[in-house]
């Protein structure tokens, strides 16, 4: 079976460079979220199949890939990244389709993974050790080495920026990389292997094992022969993999999401601030990391950023991904079960908009009404937990103190950002807010592959992103020679 408009046949895993189907047979199905009508299936990975893939890539390791010189990895990245955007068109409707993603917001995705492609190709030959004055008669130095095999678990939400960002920094450092792709969406990194292979990576270097979490992606992070576990997902499989990886002894990167404030003080300049407000709590429909699900906003401006932002909000377009309005569907009607509920438990606060969902969106999508909430006490359950939806709440606040207070007042730390033309303030909040990124007068820095990544807290811990990723990726070992 070959979903268009990618040549993969999605029912099948990627291992040592050949595709084949499951060790154990089956197979799942893929639902489009805009209409909620199957796809297609895919591999049901079992362990065997884990196991398979995490062999096939200490052979890389052993062979052809783990002799490699950093240089000719680095090439070998960048001709990845020119093969991404020669796919484009296929890779934005794939994650399209898959994800429910609008159209334009796929193709930043596509764009974003090229970027992740050529920023490590050539950072690849960048990071080396170092030597250290010793004692008379030795010499003494580092050498950065790779981990070795790599497990890479991603979620659904931005599936080609998260492969990006991970895949592409591990292989930069030489790193052989096992990725189990989500199960509500995993076409773009089907087609994001055979891309790497059309690109010459030596075989083993990328497997790739669709299936279950608590089945494939459980095998993964249990498997003796995996040397670094990276995971993106929820707060609750962030424990498992961080416990299970322990009982290996095995360094985790995890990334687990937010509850990131926007702060907006009185001085701010409002018509700069007002997109960010709003996209950044709606983008990819709110099902982002790094979602501005919290917007706290000073009394002095308050009411019209309530004004403005609920304006915004009205004039919003829900409705399937092909139709590349500014909202598509959630994931799956399961995640939309989980937003409206968040909705519903906010019935006792003040509703300042919500948008409407277009005629053209089929029945069976997972629709859900962009809501925007004011007035919500910072200890609502609605301005704690992580909605992963198009929900944003917004709390006023009287002082620097408050907002800081306010800001810093949930278990996450993954972004903030704040909005004022004081300097002294932006470094004094700088300093104070508790988050992984601060942004002032922005929110997000365009997604830049340079900026380093990650979160405190229950936002996870190591850093994805940037030349900071390479450390992460790899290990150091001392050399001390002894010659008189
Ligand atoms: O995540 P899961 P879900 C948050 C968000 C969302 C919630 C649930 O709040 O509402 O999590 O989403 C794999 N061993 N985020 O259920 O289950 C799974 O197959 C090993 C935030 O989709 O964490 C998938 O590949 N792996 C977030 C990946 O983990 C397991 C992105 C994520 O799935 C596993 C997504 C197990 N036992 C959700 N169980 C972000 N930080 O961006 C599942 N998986």
């Amino acid at each position: 079976m070959t979903v268009k408009p990618m040549n993969i046949d999605p029912t099948l895993c990627f291992i040592g460079g050949a595709w084949e189907p499951s060790r154990g047979g089956q197979t799942l199905p893929l639902i489009n979220p805009s209409d909620g009508a199957a796809l297609c299936n895919i591999a049901r990975g079992a362990p065997e199949d884990i196991d398979a893939a995490v062999q096939a890539a200490q052979a890389a390791l052993d062979g052809t890939w783990g002799r490699l010189p950093a240089f000719e990895r680095g090439r070998v990245l960048a001709r990845i990244g020119e093969e991404v955007l020669k796919n484009i068109d296929h890779l934005t409707q794939l994650e399209s389709m898959d994800v429910g993603k609008p159209l334009t917001q796929a193709r930043n995705d596509v764009v974003a993974l090229a970027r992740y492609m050529e920023f490590y190709a050539g950072a690849a030959d960048k990071i080396h050790g170092e030597t250290i004055p010793f004692q008379d008669g030795y010499t003494v130095y580092t050498l950065r080495e790779p981990h070795g095999v790599t497990g890479h678990i991603v979620p659904w939400n931005y599936p080609m920026q998260i492969i990006g960002r991970s895949v592409g920094a591990a292989l930069a450092m030489g790193n052989a990389c096992v990725l189990k792709p989500a199960e509500e969406a995993c076409l773009t990194a089907l087609a994001f292997a055979q891309i790497c292979k059309d690109a010459g990576l030596p075989d083993g270097a990328l497997n790739v094992v669709p299936g279950l979490g608590a089945e494939a992606g459980a095998a993964l992070t249990a498997h003796k022969g995996v040397h670094h576990m990276s995971f993106t997902g929820s707060v609750g499989v962030g424990k498992i993999i961080q416990e299970t990886s322990a009982a290996n002894a095995v360094p985790v990167t995890l990334e687990l999401g937010g509850k990131s404030p926007q702060l907006v003080f009185d001085d701010a300049d409002l018509d700069a601030a007002l997109p960010f407000l709003v996209n950044a709590g709606l983008q990819n429909a709110g099902q982002t990391c790094s979602a501005s699900s919290r917007i706290l906003v000073q009394r002095g401006v308050y009411e019209a950023v309530v004004q403005r932002m609920g304006d915004a909000y009205k004039a919003l377009n829900v409705g399937p991904a092909s139709d590349d309005l500014n909202v598509g569907p959630l994931i799956s009607n399961r995640q939309k079960g989980i937003v409206d509920g968040y909705i519903a438990k906010g019935h006792d606060l003040r509703l300042v908009a919500q948008a409407s969902i277009s005629s053209n969106a089929p029945e069976g999508g997972a629709y859900v009404a962009p809501t925007l909430f004011a007035d919500v006490p910072p200890d609502h359950l609605l301005a704690q937990e992580e909605i992963f939806g198009p929900v944003q709440v917004i709390i006023p606040f009287d002082t620097e103190d408050d907002a800081v207070r306010i800001a810093n007042g949930t278990d996450f730390g993954l972004v903030a950002s704040v909005w004022t033309l004081s300097g002294a303030r932006q470094m004094r909040l700088a300093k104070r807010l508790r988050a992984g990124q601060v942004f002032l007068n922005n929110y997000g820095a365009a997604g830049g592959v340079e900026l380093p990544f990650g979160g405190v807290g229950l936002s996870g811990h190591g850093r994805e992103k940037g030349f900071e990723a390479l450390y992460g990726f790899s290990t150091l070992k001392t050399v001390a020679a002894l010659h008189g």
